[in-house]
């Protein structure tokens, strides 16, 4: 009887923990994918999050490239995506981390080395369909994914 009550404490606390973590905030999970390396696009095409609740953005990078991560507001993906293009000539780009100067933008990570992971806080009050792309120069066409955010 031992045997099989503590398995199951356990079990429900973690339960219990789960729920109550979901409450206070929501952990989001995005990769680069690595295998094979260099392929220059996102584990996942389409990731959800409810909205009005606080949402952490954990981006992790275990590809051999430099990437980012962007969310952008909705429908401005080919825009935002132009800039980063247009940073292949900016002097400073590397030091902004290949990060555009746009009010498109809402939330973006520096530029995360290969075996490295940022996580980003934020929360998104209206539903919507959210950009999400990497502005490393090149990468974005192939590189992007959405924050699907409903009510
Ligand atoms: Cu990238």
């Amino acid at each position: 009887m031992k045997y099989i009550l503590l398995p199951l404490i356990i079990l429900s606390s973690n339960l219990l923990f789960g729920a109550d973590e979901k409450k206070s905030s929501q952990s989001l999970i995005l990769s680069a994918k690595a295998d094979p390396p260099g392929q220059m696009k996102f584990d996942q095409s389409e990731i959800k999050a409810k909205a009005g609740t606080p949402i952490e953005l954990t981006f992790k990078n275990p590809d051999l490239l430099q990437h980012n991560v962007l969310i952008l507001k909705p429908g401005t993906k080919d825009k935002v995506g132009a800039l980063a293009d247009a940073m292949l000539t900016d002097p400073d780009a590397l030091k902004k981390h290949y990060v555009p100067t746009s009010t498109d933008i809402l939330h973006s990570s520096k530029l995360v080395n290969p075996g490295g992971s940022e996580t980003l806080k934020f929360t998104i009050k209206e539903a919507g369909e959210y950009p999400i792309i990497c502005t490393f120069p090149g990468h974005w066409r192939l590189m992007n994914a959405v924050l699907k955010v409903e009510k």
